[in-house]
């Protein structure tokens, strides 16, 4: 049997978000939309994970398991529940989430802002109030303090699905068809507040940020049209956004599954072929394409894959797919892509956004009565995998 081997340094982790984990984000504008009458959702986030309270049981178990980073969001509705309200204890308790990471040898990556903002921000206009980037700003200010020895900071999730939710496309649509045109006022008002962002971010020496892309795959069919359908299409939806991370000190790559466009846009996923919980096809090459693309529009940005992976409940699945999504970041390493990590999403199953909890992204499932932890086998060979740096194949 050989054997890959990763360089010495490589990042090996998985990822989470605040508001799909710690339960209970109540100051936030998606807690408020899942309680709204006719709302979008399938189910309220309600407890989560209850990762609040048990993120240094996560932490520890990401760390035994071999890994030796942890992507995490930092939540604002809890920073600053009202506009200028700052909270010290909240403040204090991602702090004490970096410090568990750092004790445990695990480098800690910060996104600022996934997907969800406090409920006032969104009432005020949301990304499209001209006071945004300030906004944004004054927030990364204020979390600024508690980032010592934090190295890499991710300002914005994904801003190209962020512009559609704050286009006021509904998240039912969203997850349906993922991909409404999103209002191009947003998108440059993101674009400013994560520069607004960064620059705070500069100021302190020592951090590395950018933003972190969903990017695509949108492969053209050979129907005539769709070559003009696809630029159309792919454009204001990931490439703006890829060409726009030139100069960012890192690029998060996101990416899960491809997309057929043909000359009326989207495909549906053909039949016979595998899907996984989420309906997306299972198409480990995801991660090497999205990297590719992303280190050419970039214009050589160094890359982090910041989110990969899928929805089974099959975990042999998930397994086959880490295992083909890393032959492809490999293959993208030895053709000089600089790529810093490979963060699995999600450490743990979690709140899906509009789906719900139907959809198991984790490495690490859960009692929903006792929010007991269960290692998945998964995770234990993937663990092996990053303490080695060397994937058989
Ligand atoms: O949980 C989200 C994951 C799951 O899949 C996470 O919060 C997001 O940052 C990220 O968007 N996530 C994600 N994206 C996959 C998008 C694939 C869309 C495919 C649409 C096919 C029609």
């Amino acid at each position: 049997m050989t054997s890959l081997r990763f360089p010495d340094g490589f990042l090996w982790g998985a990822a989470t978000a605040a508001h799909q984990i710690e339960g209970n984000n109540v100051n936030s504008n998606w807690w408020e939309m899942e309680h709204r009458p006719g709302s979008p959702v399938v189910e309220p986030s309600g407890d989560a994970a209850d990762s609040y309270h048990r993120f240094a049981e996560d932490i520890r178990l990401l760390a035994e398991l071999g890994m030796n980073t942890y992507r995490f969001s930092i939540e604002w509705a809890r920073i600053e529940p009202e506009r200028g309200f700052v909270s010290r204890a909240e403040l204090a308790h991602y702090r004490r989430m970096i410090d568990t990471c750092l004790e445990h040898g695990v480098e800690p990556v910060v996104t600022l802002m996934h997907f969800t903002v406090p409920r006032w921000f969104e009432r005020d206009g949301f990304w499209r109030a001209d006071d945004a980037p300030e906004l944004f700003a004054r927030y990364t200010e204020t979390v600024l303090p508690i980032l010592d020895g934090v190295r890499y900071v991710c300002t914005i999730n994904e801003p190209n699905i962020a512009a559609m939710l704050a286009g006021g496309e509904k998240a039912e649509n969203l997850v349906a068809h993922g991909l409404a045109f999103p209002d191009l006022h947003v998108a440059d008002q993101l674009l400013a507040s994560h520069r607004a962002s960064r620059e705070v971010l500069a100021g302190r020496g020592g951090i590395l940020s950018g933003w972190t892309i969903a990017t695509q795959a949108f492969h053209a069919t050979d129907e005539e049209g769709s070559a003009e359908k696809l630029h159309e299409y792919g454009y204001p939806r990931d490439f703006w956004y890829l060409e726009n991370s030139a100069g960012d000190d890192f690029l998060g790559v996101q990416a899960y599954t491809r997309t057929f466009i043909g000359p009326n846009g989207p495909l549906p996923v053909a039949e016979g072929v595998e899907t996984t919980l989420t309906g997306w096809e299972f198409f480990p090459p995801a991660a090497e394409l999205g990297l590719r693309s992303a280190w050419e529009l970039s214009g050589q940005v160094p890359l982090m894959v910041t989110e990969n992976g899928i929805a089974t409940a099959d975990d042999s699945r998930r397994r086959a797919y880490i295992q083909g999504s890393l032959e492809g970041v490999h293959r993208a390493m030895a053709d000089g892509i600089d790529v810093r990590g490979f963060q699995y999403w999600s450490l743990l199953d979690n709140y899906e956004w509009a789906s719900g909890y139907r959809p198991t992204f984790g490495l690490i499932g859960w009692d929903p009565e006792t929010f007991a932890r269960t290692v998945k086998p998964s995770a234990r060979w993937y663990g092996q995998i990053a303490r080695s740096g060397e994937l058989p194949v």
